[in-house]
């Protein structure tokens, strides 16, 4: 039954950011998903006595892709592959999957906030034992692979049904099909004191959590309307499509336009929330009021007391250098540890492994903690709806009390996209080869204190990684210029700003912003170099 098929490389099958991530039409060329899967398998060695977690966002490609990866995982000799029901899981609950079964690792099939279709785009994040996305270390290896496979392996056995829960055998493979939401639900109850939340829902506190026809539909409408008691549709977009009904799945103030629309018009409900693709992102919305995810990492971590599974105390915090640097305030204040990582929630896993830190978040609307090793879009709506349960204040009086205390770091995101790789590469590698010059310099009213890469020694593993170009000024204003590493096609040149203030706590971020984004665009000759005179995507 174990057929042995020969192929040639694709010479495109590097993992970026978070997994491999393509246009789905690239992916459904021949062989594509096998040589992938074939150079992880290749990688890892030894598969006996080896278990993984497979399951996905639900995209289109998502049900051949799977089985694909099952027959093949068989005719590897896989022992055990443990799936989500229907073939779906989320990020974070695949992680939590691996870890409590103490799997090697995991496939999970998404290109997380990135559209999906036919036209849209495919991608297989890798986990490994840690419950996280595999180190550079490794994808670099596989990459290796990806170029020089010949053959892979394959068991040709008809699709089985992933419908029915419970076990089965395919090949001399164990296969355990999982409800994908209970387990994760009851790890949400170990941390959060559900009480306390549904207290707030049993006093008429109303709620929109918008799933964006993506994965955690069907997780958000057990744990917010079945078990807390919010208000039956409360929950929209829950069921999961293959084309996400033809939304883009990234929760920011762009595409979540509906949900956005809502809580700043009259009839807002007390909170608003969004999740990604697979899961892992969340936006938090007040009345007429968007907390960055800079702010919200910040804010959680201030208020970590309230939550039962952290009120004795945690390690440190972290972020991505992208990230504004609110929560490095909070850090001083509770006198807990502070790292700064690249982009990739993988450079957290080592820090929480080793119990330097406990939570974590970057920029692009993701948060989490040390229960799992991806980020956590659910866990991040629990946390907020237990500070307003303990405090009994909206959004908007948490977020401008922490202002207060703390200090604002205005902060937005612009992202140049559909830039060629080559005017992207070549503005990037020039702009760095100028940030000596600039030390020092006065530009557009700032005055430059360092200019540099940035450069992260994991204090782990050792290993060392550049990620993104960082001037930073005088006054604790920031700009970083990096590279997206999750696209499908050309480069998005991504150029965050930052600027701190200690008074002018109301005002917006657009004009607060204004100077140092010209700065950032003089500087790196954004117009000149790409023709765009302004972001495509600003949040
Ligand atoms: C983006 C974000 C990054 C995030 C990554 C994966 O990467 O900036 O912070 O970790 O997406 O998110 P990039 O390289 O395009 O900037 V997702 O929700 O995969 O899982
Ligand atoms: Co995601």
């Amino acid at each position: 039954m174990i057929k042995t098929v020969q192929t040639t490389p694709y010479d495109d099958q590097k993992m970026g950011t978070a997994g491999l991530r393509r246009k789905s039409k690239i992916v459904m060329q021949p062989h594509y998903v096998e040589n992938f899967m074939q150079s992880i398998f290749n990688t890892i060695g030894d598969l006996k006595g080896k278990t993984f977690l497979v399951g996905g966002d639900g995209r289109f490609y998502n049900d051949v892709a799977i089985q694909k990866i099952i027959k093949m995982a068989a005719a590897n000799g896989v022992s055990k592959l443990i799936i989500g029901q229907n073939g779906f899981i989320s990020t974070p609950a695949g992680s939590h999957v691996i870890l409590k079964h103490k799997a090697d690792g995991g496939f999970v099939l998404s290109a997380s906030h990135n559209p999906g279709g036919e036209n849209g785009d495919f991608g297989i994040k890798y986990a490994n034992e840690t419950g996280g996305q595999a180190p550079s270390a490794i994808t670099d290896k596989i990459y290796q692979n990806t170029k020089n496979i010949k053959e892979y392996k394959i068991c040709d056995v008809p699709d089985i049904d992933l419908s029915k829960l419970g076990k089965q055998e395919l090949c001399g493979m164990e296969i355990e099909i999982i409800d994908p939401v209970s387990d994760y639900v009851n790890m949400m109850q170990e941390i959060f004191d559900f009480n306390a939340i549904k207290k707030l829902f049993a006093n008429g506190f109303t709620m929109r959590f918008d799933a964006m026809n993506a994965v955690t539909g069907p997780y958000a409408q057990r744990i917010f309307e079945e078990i807390l008691g919010a208000k039956k549709g409360s929950v929209v977009n829950a069921a999961p499509l293959p084309d996400f009904g033809g939304l883009h799945p990234d929760p920011n103030l762009v595409y979540a336009k509906d949900l956005v629309d809502l809580m700043f018009s009259d009839k807002a409900p007390d909170f608003g929330a969004a999740n990604d693709g697979d899961g892992d992102r969340n936006m938090i919305l007040g009345k007429k009021f968007f907390v960055t995810p800079s702010d919200s990492l910040a804010i959680l971590t201030d208020n970590y007391k309230y939550i039962p599974a952290y009120k004795d105390g945690i390690y440190g915090v972290a972020k991505s250098a992208a990230t504004s640097t609110a929560v490095g305030r909070v850090a001083k204040a509770h006198n807990i540890g502070y790292y700064e990582v690249p982009t990739g929630w993988k450079y957290f896993v080592n820090l929480m492994d080793s119990k330097r830190i406990t939570i974590c978040g970057e920029e692009s609307f993701g948060t989490g903690a040390s229960h799992i090793r991806e980020k956590d879009g659910i866990w991040a709506v629990l946390f907020w709806l237990s500070i307003i349960a303990a405090t009994g204040k909206s959004v908007e009086e948490i977020t401008i009390e922490h202002w207060k205390k703390y200090g604002r770091s205005y902060y937005m995101r612009f992202d140049f996209e559909g830039i060629s790789t080559e005017t992207a590469d070549k503005l990037m590698a020039d702009l760095e080869a100028k940030l000596p010059s600039l030390n020092g310099k006065e530009i557009n009213g700032f005055t430059v204190e360092k200019a540099a890469p940035f450069v992260y020694q994991d204090p782990v593993d050792g290993s060392s990684t550049k990620n993104g170009l960082v001037i930073s000024f005088k006054d604790g204003s920031r700009i970083v210029y990096r590279l997206s590493g999750t696209g499908s096609s050309g480069a998005t040149l991504r150029v965050y700003l930052e600027k701190y203030e200690t008074e002018k706590l109301l005002e917006k971020p657009q004009g607060m912003l204004e100077d140092i984004l010209k700065a950032a665009m003089d500087i790196a000759e954004i117009t000149p170099r790409t023709g765009k005179q302004h972001a495509d995507v600003i949040t």
